[in-house]
This record gives structure tokens, sequence and C-alpha cells, in this order.
């Protein structure tokens, strides 16, 4: 298996700041893959290129390309790594411990990146949309397919940290980090004591926090086990490699002044 994992070639198209492409590159690390990266600018938009678009017809990173065979959608690309690859398993053994890990998996995937997406869009985009003339932003908007995503990203865009959705998007992650305290009192990581796919999903939404400098929300005593956590998986040789030494200098500064706005709306 081993000798056959050499011979394929794995390509990540994927962003530096984005929080799905963190959590496949904390996989591809995590397992030892040796991969070649294919990054794209989100701010200039090459995830809408018609080239892209044949890889993801979504048009959102990240997509695995392992020789001729397209994955899409992160948690998916993560299981695909740990079933296809040698290396650590990055899925417990134990039934109810494989139960938890997704569990933790799902809710990211039904509300907790889409509420990350609010939080980022309402500060850092809009921030980048405001630079830019404003019939210009607005008939982009327009063009976004789905009529619900359309009307939040008008809202976004005209109203930041004080639009309708942001409040309810900020509670969704602050109740999954809650949730997430809650576990890692009576357990090493998310799932159990191993290490998991459901730590490489969640560590992106948590650390979004420290790079917009509201890591306070733990620091402060408020989630001692959380805090605890975070700084074991930022031990970790894998987080080097997959997160910081992609963090460009500019986006964390963006990343920053966000954070200024949100702190406003947090207790
Ligand atoms: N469900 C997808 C979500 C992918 C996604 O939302 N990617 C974001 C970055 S984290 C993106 O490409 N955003 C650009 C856009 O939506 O225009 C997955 O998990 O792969």
């Amino acid at each position: 298996r081993i000798e056959e994992e050499h011979r394929m070639a794995v390509t990540l198209h994927h962003n530096a700041m984005s929080t799905c492409s963190q959590k496949v590159r904390l996989a591809l690390e995590e397992k030892g893959v040796v991969w070649t990266s294919a990054e794209l600018n989100l701010i200039a938009r090459e995830h809408k290129a018609p080239e892209y678009l044949k890889v993801n017809a979504n048009g959102v990173v990240p997509t695995l390309q392992v020789d001729d065979q397209i994955i899409t959608e992160s948690s998916i690309i993560n299981e695909y790594i740990n079933d296809a690859f040698s290396g650590a398993a990055l899925m417990p053994v134990n039934a109810l411990e494989r139960a938890r890990a997704r569990s933790w998996i799902k809710q990211v995937d039904d509300g907790v990146h889409s509420a990350c997406g609010i939080l980022t869009y309402a500060t850092v985009m809009r921030a980048v949309m405001m630079s830019l003339p404003r019939d210009a932003v607005l008939a982009d908007i327009a063009k976004t397919p789905d009529p619900h995503a359309r009307a939040v990203r008008e809202s976004l865009f005209e109203h930041g940290v004080d639009a309708a959705e942001f409040g309810g998007a900020l509670d969704t992650l602050l109740d999954y980090m809650a949730a997430m305290n809650n576990a890692l009192a009576s357990t090493i990581c998310l799932a159990g004591d191993g290490f998991s796919l459901a730590d490489c999903c969640a560590l992106p939404y948590v650390l979004r926090f420290e790079h917009m400098g509201l890591s306070r929300i733990w620091s402060d005593g408020r989630r001692p086990h959380l805090h605890r956590w975070l700084r074991d998986v930022q031990a970790r040789p894998s987080f080097e490699l997959a997160v910081d030494k992609w963090m460009p200098a500019q986006a964390l500064g963006m990343f920053a002044m966000a954070g200024e706005q949100i702190a406003a709306k947090l207790n």
C-alpha cells in the first residue's frame, strides 16, 4: 500500500486562510502525505474561473486531485485521506468515539462553517468590498445564484456586524466552542483521547477567533479546557506545516482589524 501511495500524485486546490482548506491540510500533514499546492486567490476570484469550475462546480475551495480523480467537500476529502493513506488512523476505533467524531464534523457542515462565513463576510470581505465601487460590488452580489445567500450577502455588505444575521452566527460559533469546552473537560481530544478528524475539523474555527484577536473568550478562564486543547493541537508538528507556515502577514492584519469590530458584540 505504501509503495502504491508513493506513486499517487496528490494536488490540493486550496487557499491559505480558508477554514476548510486548513482542515484538509491538517489531515494531509497528520498522515504525512506528500502533496502539491495549487493555491487560489479568493479575493481575485480565481475560484470562479471557468478552469477551476471544471474541477469544483460549486466554485469553492478545497478540491483534492489524486492522479486524474477529483474529490470535493472538505469532510469527504478528509475521510478519503484517512482511508486512502497509511500513517496514524484519524478516526477512533471505538464505535461511540466514532459517532462523537462524526457529530463534531456534521455540526461544522450543518452550520458552524456558514456561521464563520458570515463573520468573515461581514468584516474582512466587507472591508475589501468597501474599497471597490459600490455599484460593482452590488452587481457582483446580484450574481449569487441562491436567493437566500444573495439576500444575506446584501445585508452583510450594507450593515456589517450590525446585520440581522450576524448575532445568530456569532452565537452558533460560541455555542460550538462551549460544547467543545465541555467535552474536553473529560477527554484529551474532541472525540476521545486520540487526535482525530474531529480535531482537524474544529481547529480552524477556533483559530479564526485567535486570528481575530479574540482569544480572550478562552484565555480569560471561561473555557479552560478549550484553551488547553488549543495549545496541545498547536504544539503538534502538523500545525506548523498545515496552518502557520501558510498564514500571510497581510491577511492576519485584516483579520485582527475585523476582530476589533466583533469584540464589541462579545460579552
Ligand atoms: N462545504 C464545502 C464548503 C467550501 C467553502 O465554503 N469554501 C470557502 C472557503 S472556506 C470558499 O471557497 N469560499 C469562496 C466563496 O464561497 O466564494 C466544503 O466543506 O468543502
